[in-house]
């Protein structure tokens, strides 16, 4: 099967009790313990995972964990065909073996039914043996994907090689210049983020996913970047007509931050009050900060898949307080872009393409407001 075929198939698995996901999250922990043992025991690990550090195999461990608890708590399983296909593809660029999926997936059913009654766990049991059945059009979709070129051309595009190639080189001072050489205004600073930036740090991914270039140079790239973006805030560009206040930052356990600041620093050039507050922040003090702000909208970015879970928990805290009923909630990010309906399921008022369409809702929203 190709992948859109998968994402059909996947929708005959029966649906996941949210009393056996919750159960999974609880006991999280032993059970990512003992597939790491479990593995790490193998006589063929280090063929396996292609001599990489057993650190990087019990990541992925940890994550999968998280992730899965999430596609059962939403019973969401398109999602889980679209990054089981990602996993594939990335590990396997960074020299693990396609038989290394083999016996993560099978370790995982046994350390389940270690854990649980067969019978209680049998939905998710069933979801992995339904992964392994399609193991080989997984193998098959991370080929194909792994030697396909997408080259892109737009009117930046020079100005985002120019950039592209110093980020890779470790060149800040040459990334610095070239913003403030090619920003003079609103409309530029916009293209510099969307069209340089963005698509800069989207070649970054897809070179490390391919293993083309290093961890550190991935990390090397975003400590450039949010450098640059420091020195664009520095620089003196008119802002719009003054609108209300927003409070914008990325969920819990959610580091990719750049998204959420060019999202905060368009809303800021457009007249609003933003308080922005990063990468990885907790629900209770978004939510106390919100009342005392009053802001129009919070907005939170997910780029991880994992990370939806903690947005279910906040959107829970939110819309349980009578205090902030009316305050609107915004999401977007990576996972929001791949699965367009996944804002109004997990409880959203709104979600967006992209910072610019973002900034649009936000103006519809303070119209709304103002009118009132
Ligand atoms: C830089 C980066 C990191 C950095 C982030 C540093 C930082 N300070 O932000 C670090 C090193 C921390 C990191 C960590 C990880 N990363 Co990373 N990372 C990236 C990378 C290369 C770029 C992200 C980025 O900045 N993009 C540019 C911004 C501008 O784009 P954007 O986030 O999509 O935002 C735009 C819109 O989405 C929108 N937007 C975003 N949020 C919001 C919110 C609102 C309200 C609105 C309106 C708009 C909006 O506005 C932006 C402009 O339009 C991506 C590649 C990619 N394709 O994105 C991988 C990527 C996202 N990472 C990936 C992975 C796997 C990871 C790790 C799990 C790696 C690991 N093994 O540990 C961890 C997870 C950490 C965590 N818990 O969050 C994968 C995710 C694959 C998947 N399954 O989806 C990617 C796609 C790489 C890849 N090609 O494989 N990463």
């Amino acid at each position: 099967m190709n992948l859109n075929e998968l994402l059909v198939d996947c929708k005959k698995l029966d649906p996941i009790s949210y009393e056996l996901a919750t159960a999974i999250y609880h006991k999280q922990n032993d059970l990512i313990d003992q597939v790491n043992h479990k593995m790490a025991s193998l006589e063929n690990i280090d063929a396996l995972i292609g001599g990489n550090p057993e650190y990087m195999m019990n990541d992925n461990h940890r994550h999968h964990l998280l992730f899965m608890v999430n596609v059962f708590n939403l019973n969401f399983f398109e999602m889980m065909v679209r990054t089981v296909a990602w996993v594939y593809s990335s590990y396997s660029s960074h020299g693990f073996n396609f038989d290394y999926f083999i016996y993560e997936l099978k370790t995982w059913i046994e350390v389940y039914e270690n854990e649980f009654e067969p019978e209680f766990v049998k939905p998710v049991t069933d979801v992995y043996r339904w992964l392994l059945e399609h193991h080989e059009d997984f193998c098959q979709i991370s080929r194909e994907e792994n030697s396909t070129n997408k080259p892109k051309t737009d009117e930046w595009f020079v100005i985002k090689q120019e950039f592209l190639g110093a980020l890779l080189a470790g060149d800040h001072r040459t990334c610095v210049k070239l913003a403030s050489a090619s920003i003079s205004n609103s409309d530029d600073m916009e293209k510099f983020y969307l069209q340089v930036i963005k698509e800069a740090m989207y070649e970054i991914g897809y070179f490390w996913q391919q293993a083309k270039i290093t961890t550190a140079q991935e990390h090397l790239a975003s400590a450039i970047v949010t450098r640059v973006m420091t020195s664009i805030n520095l620089l003196d560009i008119p802002r719009n007509s003054k609108k209300g206040k927003a409070i914008v930052t990325a969920s819990t356990n959610e580091y990719h931050e750049i998204g959420s600041w060019i999202f905060a620093d368009l809303l800021d050039q457009d007249g609003w009050d933003v308080d922005y507050l990063g990468a990885n922040t907790p629900a209770d003090p978004v939510i106390s900060l919100a009342k005392k702000i009053k802001p129009v909208f919070v907005a939170i970015s997910v780029t991880m898949p994992f990370n939806l879970f903690f947005l279910k928990n906040f959107i829970k805290l939110l819309r349980s307080d009578a205090e902030l009923c009316n305050l609107k909630l915004m999401v977007d990010g990576k996972v929001f872009q791949e699965f367009p309906d996944l804002w109004k399921e997990i409880g959203a008022d709104g979600c967006a393409n992209d910072a610019v369409s973002g900034r649009n809702l936000a103006r519809n929203w303070w119209k709304e407001c103002s009118l009132a």
